[in-house]
């Protein structure tokens, strides 16, 4: 789905701001409508952002079920004769849309993106009403997957991961316009000719346009970023040629405009342009390779995770997270455990950050859930994980896809985090989920990321993946508090990965620490034990030539549900929830830019 944006032919409107908000405790709007009128009993609620924290009290915080969300808006006058299409960046995890009192759209799965045509609904220079009932409710249907109890004090949401579970509309709603005769959908393939090392390479982008709304031709034009055209052609399709290319590296996000043009007769009737950055990725043997040349990730493993707002975009935030990852020396990041806004994969495309894409696919698994306080007998059965959800999924796999394939950050996909996979339910649970990534995209690697309770010997998945990608915590929930038996336990470990022959990247590693606790016999918790934790990481990754990247658990510290394991939430954050650096923040700025902080 193209990202809405201005151009000679389109325009935006962004729907952030106040919106008018009431929580359904009781499940009723629905059935009355609330849809139908101004929503009654309301209270003015930020769009973008989670609804949860806003106002104090645990009802909306731990509210279980739909919410309901309502804006009034005027269609600019200048978009008569225009299409006009009303769009949601996500909202999380499930939402219906009205306009006026005519249903426009259901979408389920809280971090892409969805769409309805509403031109028939609206009338250009008069005000429509918009209104989203949001369904924050995860079951054994959705991706993530939960649980409802019913209790005699009302529902009771239980979920697998650890996170919180931040619901609302989390992302921009825009109303848009787009000529009748329309571009659908770009879908560009870069590439290079001969050996990427080489210099003076010519560079290739594949292309496709899917034009809607009437018969055309369709010109595409390649900018470099300075606006002067490199090349042009004819055709829905083909392939141009880029001489002399720049390319996208890791650090230099070097991106082509491809101005699609849609031609009705004599006139331009559509004008869209997609961004292009052309670079190779390849794994082969153990290496990672990026424009032919091995890449190692240094990074973290991140989250969506800010005070008041919760889940909510903001660029201030967005911008000072990415200046902290470019001052701590980190070139990756992995989008634990779900699609992050479009906006962050926007500003990794353009400033080289390398992204491992993943989808919301967390917490399918019997152990995880049991130190959540979830008991589940079989994970991968029709009583829990089942046909329903592989659905969900492969539909959350195609909508990621979908949604980024012409990013190149994204260089990496990861359909899910920490499944069971060592049972034969699981390899029959997601060898199709494979395949269908493969299918939809040949040109990037595929894998997901492994618990510790499935190890190599036991595994069945690793198979499927291009890469292995491991999270583990010796040291934290194995081995505390023992370095010693952590050291000697994560290198036995990785000798068993290394016989696989591929790729090791560490997604996650970590402890959980206080800021501003110091200890000088380095106890758990500690700003030291979490310092001398990475320290020894290091120490054994350094040597495996297999090993390709080392993901840090966290980038910050976020809040998490309620449990007797988190205290204010989860704490592995190099910096805290309000990005202070703690001593590993130090250290690792140290290890991956070789400076002190005010070096
Ligand atoms: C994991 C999960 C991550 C948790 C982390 C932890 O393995 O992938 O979502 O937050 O452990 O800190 O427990």
């Amino acid at each position: 789905m193209l990202r809405p944006q201005d151009s000679a032919t389109r325009e935006r409107r962004s729907l952030a701001g106040l919106w008018r908000f009431r929580a359904d405790a009781d499940g009723v709007g629905r059935q009355e409508r609330w849809f139908a009128r101004p929503l009654a009993d309301a209270i003015d609620m930020p769009v973008p952002s989670s609804y949860n924290d806003i106002v104090p009290g645990r009802e909306l915080h731990d509210h279980v079920g739909d919410v309901w969300y309502q804006t009034t808006t005027r269609v600019p006058r200048g978009w008569a004769g225009q299409r006009v299409v009303l769009r949601f960046d996500a909202a999380t995890h499930a939402a219906t849309v009205f306009v006026g009192e005519t249903e426009v759209v259901s979408h389920q799965g809280g971090y892409t993106p969805f769409e309805a045509d509403v031109t028939e609904l609206v009338t250009p220079g008069e005000e429509i009403r918009v209104t989203a009932v949001v369904d924050n409710r995860l079951t054994w249907e959705t991706i993530p997957p939960g649980i409802i109890e019913q209790t005699p004090h009302g529902p009771r949401q239980k979920y697998m991961h650890d996170f919180f579970n931040y619901a609302g509309l989390h992302r921009t709603v825009w109303l848009y316009s787009t000529p009748v005769v329309h571009v659908e959908d770009v879908t560009v393939v870069p590439g290079v000719q001969g050996d990427p090392t080489a210099e003076h390479l010519t560079g290739t982008v594949g292309y496709a346009v899917a034009v809607a709304g009437g018969s055309t031709s369709v010109v595409v034009r390649l900018l470099d970023a300075d606006g002067g055209e490199v090349t042009r052609a004819d055709g829905a399709d083909g392939t141009l040629e880029v001489p002399d290319v720049h390319l996208w590296q890791p650090g230099e996000g070097y991106q082509y405009d491809l101005v699609v043009e849609v031609h009705h007769g004599e006139t331009v009737a559509d004008v869209y342009v997609q961004k292009v950055g052309v670079r190779t990725v390849e794994v082969r043997g153990t290496e990672f390779l990026i424009n032919g040349r091995p890449f190692y990730f240094r990074g973290f493993g991140m989250h969506e995770d800010h005070l008041t707002r919760g889940k909510g975009h903001d660029d201030a935030e967005m911008v000072h997270d990415f200046a902290l990852l470019e001052w701590i020396g980190a070139n990756s990041l992995r989008t634990s455990h779900y699609p992050y806004a479009e906006e962050v994969m926007d500003y990794a495309d353009a400033h080289g950050i390398v992204v491992i894409d993943e989808t919301p696919a967390v917490g399918m698994n019997a152990a995880v859930a049991a130190v959540l306080g979830t008991k589940i007998d079989n994970v991968f059965s029709e009583e829990a994980v089942g046909s329903k959800a592989q659905a969900a999924h492969a539909q959350a796999i195609r909508e990621l896809y979908e949604r980024d394939k012409n990013r190149p950050g994204v260089v990496l996909w990861s359909i899910a985090n920490e499944p069971e996979s060592h049972t034969p339910e699981s390899e029959e649970y997601f060898k199709p989920l494979f395949a269908l990534a493969r299918e939809l995209d040949e040109h990037r690697p595929v894998g997901f990321v492994n618990v510790m309770y499935s190890k190599a010997d036991v595994d069945r998945l690793a198979q499927y993946s291009d890469v292995i990608m491991i999270n583990r915590y010796y040291g934290w929930y194995s081995d505390s508090g023992d370095l010693e038996a952590a050291e000697a336990a994560l290198e036995a470990e990785l000798h068993q990965w290394d016989a696989h022959g591929k790729p090791i990247l560490m997604t996650e590693y970590g402890a959980d620490t206080v800021a501003g606790l110091h200890d000088l016999t380095g106890a758990m918790w500690s700003e030291e034990y979490q310092a001398e934790l990475l320290d020894m990481y290091h120490r054994v990754f350094d040597r495996f030539d297999s090993f390709q990247g080392e993901h840090v658990w966290n980038f910050a510290d976020f809040q998490t549900s309620r449990g007797i394991v988190r205290v204010d939430g989860n704490k592995k954050g190099a910096f805290t929830r309000d990005r202070r650096p703690k001593a590993a923040a130090h250290l690792l700025r140290r290890r991956w830019t070789g400076r002190d902080w005010l070096g």
